[in-house]
């Protein structure tokens, strides 16, 4: 019998039989499995998470906290309330009450108060006054800019700059390229790509990465592999199934979005890349692969029930941030893994690689440091497989 089948309990009841000690033994065995059914890993790669979010209300407010905690640059707090978002994201269920919260990790005392005013008051009075402050909402603006990161937001902060115009008037800013471009394009970049955007992103790819080469390799990685319905950007990982064939590979495709006149912002990486040079011991840091980061323009034409614009909008056209990633093909499990996100999904893979495993992982290799060698892997499934995880489906790693 199935410890979860109380029928023979209303049977025995309806039967008149003695029951009690056989039932209390029985209540404490299905009490234990419906605790360990629920246990929920501290770890995100042990988690599934869709992009159904149940308890929305919630990981919003703690997003706001990271944001603030990141400005600030308090580490321990914004990394707390990272994990405390992300694990309640994970659950198939929405958290109606404190108590509901009693077998989740990585849920601590000021994320629970945090909580506690939301369920008593459909909102928190902390947070409300992080977003109602002068700051957070000026670092805010200035850092939704392409190119301007919370450094340079505070600097124009503190000069007492509090507005675009006011940025754009100060003589003694010099902007650099991002930032101009980031400034021009502002309302279409800070405005969501749909899915159906990115498909004809994927489309106008393919083609200029297979007229180069035809034995291109091209994946759509970041969000949209995630099966979000919108993103900030698209990511792309372009390669070759020859090894060394990819070096060149993103300055000819650059060239030839240049020549199609779709190329608004281009800043290409040439690769550093040197395998004698693993395992990296920078984790956080961006991967040694060629990159460029590109802003194309888009025609509603190419667009599969058109585009994600502005109504009235009447250009016929907008702007996207596109990503492309050239890895060399032996390395693309691990690129694509990487580039497949999302980021608290990659941090909780490296540290559960390191803490449980004693293995070193990003997005270039896979290194055990006990057995002191590198482990191959052509696909991502050769990864989860060495880390002695179940594997996590794309859709599955919205963290
Ligand atoms: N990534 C990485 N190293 C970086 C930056 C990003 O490995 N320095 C990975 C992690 C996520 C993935 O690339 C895509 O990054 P984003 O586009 O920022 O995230 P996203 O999940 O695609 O979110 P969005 O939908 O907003 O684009
Ligand atoms: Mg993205």
């Amino acid at each position: 019998m199935h410890v979860l089948d109380i029928s023979w309990f209303t049977d025995s009841m309806r039967e008149g039989r003695p029951v009690a000690v056989e039932t209390r033994h029985l209540i404490q065995v299905r009490k234990k499995y419906i605790e360990k059914l629920a246990t929920v890993s501290q770890y995100a790669c042990q988690r599934r998470t869709t992009t159904e979010n149940n308890n929305k209300i919630f990981t919003d407010a703690f997003e706001v906290l990271v944001e603030i905690y990141e400005f600030n640059e308090i580490e321990g707090p914004c990394l707390a309330f990272r994990r405390a978002a992300s694990v309640l994201k994970s659950l198939p269920w929405a958290v109606q009450c404190l108590g509901d919260t009693h077998n989740l990790p990585c849920l601590g005392e000021h994320t629970k108060a945090i909580m506690e005013e939301i369920l008593q008051y459909g909102r928190s009075f902390e947070v409300e006054k992080i977003l109602s402050d002068e700051r957070y909402q000026t670092l805010k603006l200035f850092t939704s800019v392409f190119g301007v990161g919370p450094k340079t937001a505070e600097k124009w902060y503190r000069r007492g700059l509090r507005s675009f115009s006011e940025i754009l008037a100060d003589r003694s800013i010099r902007l650099n390229r991002m930032q101009q471009s980031g400034f021009q394009h502002y309302g279409d970049i800070s405005r969501a790509v749909s899915k159906a955007e990115a498909l004809a992103l994927r489309n106008i790819i393919d083609e200029a990465v297979h007229a180069i080469t035809p034995d291109a390799v091209l994946a759509l990685t970041g969000g949209f592999r995630r099966g979000k319905e919108f993103g900030h950007d698209v990511d792309f990982i372009v390669t070759t199934t020859e090894m060394g064939k990819e070096e060149g590979l993103l300055p000819r495709i650059i060239d030839k979005l240049t020549k199609e006149g779709i190329l608004l912002y281009c800043d290409y990486q040439a690769s550093t890349f040197d395998i004698s040079k693993l395992p990296s011991r920078r984790f956080e840091a961006m991967d040694h692969f060629a990159k460029c980061f590109l802003i194309l323009r888009l025609e509603d034409s190419q667009v599969g029930g058109g585009l994600h614009i502005a109504e009235g909008d009447i250009r016929g056209w907008r702007a996207v941030r596109v990503d492309l990633v050239s890895p060399p093909m032996d390395r693309y499990a691990f690129a694509l893994l990487g580039w497949s996100g999302s980021r608290q999904f990659e941090r909780d893979l490296r540290r559960f690689a390191r803490m449980e495993r004693h293995m070193l992982l990003d997005n270039h290799a896979l290194y055990d440091k006990t057995k002191k060698e590198f482990l191959a892997a052509t696909t991502e499934k050769d990864i989860f497989a060495h880390l002695g995880l179940e594997y996590i489906e794309p859709w599955q790693r919205n963290a």
